[in-house]
């Protein structure tokens, strides 16, 4: 199985949308591993977005992912990462698909509302700088077979 970082961003948690995203989510089947609402301080922004420092938006994204709570968690299922990015929609949510959240919730790139690592590789590291391993629960569901054959 595979695992994601996901952030609801403090766009999300202002507008009272935390809930409606989680239920899309886990609407599709996929599993919550870890949680938390926090905030997110400039260093830590700095190195989730390391690879975006220098860029014009950056000060941007940096005052806005840091100017409230957000929650991130750790989800984990099937195809995780892919699934987790089509259900979140285009990065621009001015274009993002109706159906997808950032389709259904928001219109402006940067305030789209949830961030999903875009890789297994970004998600390993960018699961590290959130959660400690004992954060992360493994458990199964008596679900888990309605949901994924085999
Ligand atoms: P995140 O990382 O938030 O899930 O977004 P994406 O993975 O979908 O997109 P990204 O890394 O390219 O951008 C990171 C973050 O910066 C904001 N942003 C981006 C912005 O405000 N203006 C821009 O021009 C771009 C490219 C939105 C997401």
């Amino acid at each position: 199985m595979e695992r994601t970082l996901v952030l609801l961003k403090p766009d999300a948690v202002q507008r009272g949308l935390v809930g409606q995203i989680i239920a899309r989510l886990e609407g599709r089947g996929l599993k919550i591993a870890a949680m938390r609402l926090m905030e997110m301080d400039e260093a830590l922004a700095h190195r989730h977005y390391e690879a975006h420092v220098g860029k014009g938006f950056f000060p941007g994204l940096v005052s806005f992912i840091t100017s409230g709570p957000l929650v991130a968690m750790v989800l984990e299922g099937k195809d995780t990462v892919a699934v987790v990015r089509a259900t979140m929609g285009d990065t621009n949510a001015a274009k993002a698909a109706p159906g997808t959240i950032r389709g259904d919730f928001a219109i402006d790139i940067g305030r789209n509302l949830i961030h999903g690592s875009d890789s297994v590789e970004s998600a390993q590291r960018e699961i590290a700088i959130f959660f400690k391993d004992g954060d992360i629960v493994s458990y199964r569901r008596d679900t888990d077979p309605w949901i994924v054959e085999g």
